[in-house]
């Protein structure tokens, strides 16, 4: 464990990216130097018991403002937002949070000289008019839900931020993330997590999504890299300031079936697409990472079969 002197402030930590992420930090900075915050308090007994928790909304920044002086915070991974799937259901209060949290994170950090802001935006950004192979990082972006708006408003903020006042804001676009530690809330490539639970359960998996709809995914422990990779990185090397596209695999639901079934071989799946199919018809297949490759050496360690067999061997540890 590194003593760096940080002290770093995770809001969103209880959330599938979050109570992964919190626990990777807490291992590099030290458990109490790594403060959890979420709206509710985490399930999990190795985030609970591994460093401090502190209830945080992010939309009341009396709160922020009061852990800012208790902690002292030199770094912030703002986690906390409305998905895709859900903020359709409440665009108005989806724009709030996502816009107004980010807004009260980036506002927080010039105040208090917080040197280091991590924000994720998502593939969510791009929509129907946007090339769908190889989604060069800079293109049309024409987003179609509420959260792929605020997540393109959010970028262009964040780069506004790091222009005008200099603060150092670092993102990454996360296509589907997919581990087995937590469950998703929200969103449309959440499937592809349900699907390996029903799967070990023995259990047919109804999909939301067609047979044959590719999106980008990313097996978690790559997630962690590609942000730690980035976070890490020296300031001089960071050439995107809104957010940098980073893929790692891609398939459809037909694809992550065969890949279970490589396992559990009478695992059933059938589909019934809903209105998340349009969402995910309007993002890339596949996506053109260059440029963090270049800037800061990003390579995926996972492909579908490689996630599958660890997933499912975790999954199954974990339930025995
Ligand atoms: C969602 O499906 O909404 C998210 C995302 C791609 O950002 N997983």
């Amino acid at each position: 464990m590194a003593n760096t002197g940080d002290m770093v402030l995770v809001i969103g930590a209880c959330g599938q990216l979050g109570s992964e992420l919190t626990l990777e930090l807490r291992n590099l900075y030290g458990g109490s130097n790594v403060v959890a915050a979420d709206i509710t308090a985490p399930k999990q007994a190795d985030l609970r018991d591994s460093g401090p928790f502190e209830k945080v909304d992010v939309l009341n920044t009396g709160v922020l403002a009061e852990l800012a002086s208790k902690y002292n915070f030199t770094q912030i991974y703002h986690l906390a937002a409305v998905l895709s799937a859900t903020g359709e259901q409440n665009p108005k209060f989806a724009w709030r949070l996502n816009m107004d949290g980010l807004f009260n994170v980036l506002d927080l950090a010039l105040e208090r000289k917080v040197s280091k802001i991590f924000w994720p935006s998502s593939i969510a950004v791009f929509g129907p008019n946007t090339p769908r192979q190889d989604t060069p990082q800079y293109t049309v972006m024409d987003p179609n839900t509420v959260y792929g708006i605020s997540k393109q408003a959010g970028e262009r903020w964040c780069a506004y931020y790091f222009e005008k006042y200099g603060l150092d804001v670092r993102g990454i676009r996360y296509p589907g993330l997919v581990g087995y530690k937590a469950l998703p809330g929200g969103g449309t490539t959440d499937y592809a997590v349900d699907i390996y639970h029903k799967a070990l359960k023995g259990k047919a998996f109804e999909c939301f999504l067609n047979k044959d709809t590719y999106l980008p995914m990313m097996y978690m422990p790559d997630a962690i890299k590609a942000t730690l990779d980035l976070m890490h990185a020296p300031a001089e090397q960071i050439t995107v300031r809104d957010s940098y596209n980073v893929g790692a695999m891609s398939f459809a639901p037909q694809e992550i079936a065969a890949s279970i079934r490589k396992h559990i071989s009478d695992f059933e799946i059938t589909y019934q697409p809903d209105y998340r199919q349009q969402i995910a018809a309007s993002w890339p297949q596949s996506i053109d990472d260059s440029k963090a490759q270049q800037d800061w050496g990003w390579q995926p360690a996972y492909n579908l079969d490689t996630m599958t067999e660890d997933i499912l061997l975790n999954l199954k540890k974990m339930k025995t």
